[in-house]
């Protein structure tokens, strides 16, 4: 590309970062590798322990009520959720799935705060578990990447 373009795409190191990551209760036994895996990342991108805080909630419908609450304390540069949701364990699927996404990204969007996504809406728990550290990578790990990367690119667009 010619050099005189200005190109903002924003880095992937998250020192000096204060992030939030939020996850439900609901089927922890993937929540909790999507969890880890924010977490691993978030700390191998240069984060401080110190600075990280998981905020634990019942199921992924919780999930908009605690990010609004703590997106607009404004004491996080970034926010990270996972859950899972899964089709063929409930009638509210649609409901739950749903709510979530769309209620996330309208936080993401009015609180001008970087959000990465991490809730799995899948139809089956082998899929869940593809996409929670086996072959489908982990959807965690990628949230939190998405996160920190935004983060700078929002840091970039104010300068
Ligand atoms: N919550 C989830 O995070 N995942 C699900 O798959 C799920 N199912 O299957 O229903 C689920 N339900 C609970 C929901 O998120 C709320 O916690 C509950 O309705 C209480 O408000």
């Amino acid at each position: 590309m010619d050099e005189r373009v200005k190109v903002d795409e924003g880095d992937f190191s998250a020192r000096g970062l204060r992030v939030g990551v939020v996850a439900p209760r609901f089927n922890d036994f993937i929540v909790d590798r999507l969890l880890a895996g924010a977490v691993d990342t978030l700390l191998k991108h240069g984060a401080d322990a110190g600075d990280l805080h998981v905020v634990r909630v019942p199921g992924a419908f919780e999930l908009p009520l605690a990010v609004k609450k703590m997106a607009s304390s404004r004491r996080y540069d970034a926010i990270v959720a996972v859950g899972c949701v899964i089709r063929g364990a409930t009638a509210h699927f649609d409901y739950v799935a749903g709510n979530v996404a769309s209620g996330l990204a309208t936080i993401a969007r009015e609180q001008e705060i970087p959000l990465g996504f991490g809730v799995l809406t899948v139809e089956t728990i082998e899929q869940a578990i593809e996409r929670a550290g086996s072959k489908a990578g982990n959807k965690g790990c990628d949230a939190a990447l998405a996160a920190i990367q935004m983060a700078s690119v929002l840091r970039q667009l104010e300068q």
